[in-house]
């Protein structure tokens, strides 16, 4: 599957914020983790032994519109049923580890610290 063409880069070691994480995807070549698939939600959801993860996906640029780190708009979403509820102070989204309901996507804000995953198209 498409799934198989990308590399993840799981950071397990230290905690950081999202600015900080999108930085070190891009030295990386790579970019903060888009999920444009069930295949994917599924894997990046699987990861249960890590704590929180943030995938690239945010509405800093204008409140409430969700584009992800390349700038493409939000298509497909697995969205908490109480989530998106942060408003103009929760403008990232991070997966928690506790829960391994398909759709957990919870907004979150960026200054805290979780881990991160970076993905690198290989075509
Ligand atoms: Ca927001
Ligand atoms: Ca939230």
């Amino acid at each position: 599957t498409q799934l198989l063409l990308h590399l993840f880069f799981l950071h397990l070691h230290c905690e950081e914020h999202l600015g900080h994480a999108r930085q070190d995807c891009l030295n990386r070549g790579a970019h903060l983790v888009i999920i444009e698939s069930e295949d994917e939600q599924t894997f990046i959801n699987g990861l249960t032994s890590v704590s929180h993860v943030w995938i690239g996906l945010t509405d800093s640029g204008t409140e409430g519109t969700w584009r992800w780190v390349d700038g493409t708009p939000l298509n497909i979403s697995y969205w908490r049923s109480v989530e998106p509820n942060g408003g103009g102070v929760e403008n990232c989204v991070m997966v928690p580890y506790w829960s391994s309901d398909q759709e957990d996507w919870m907004d979150f804000g960026c200054s805290n610290q979780e881990y991160w995953i970076c993905e690198k198209g290989l075509l």
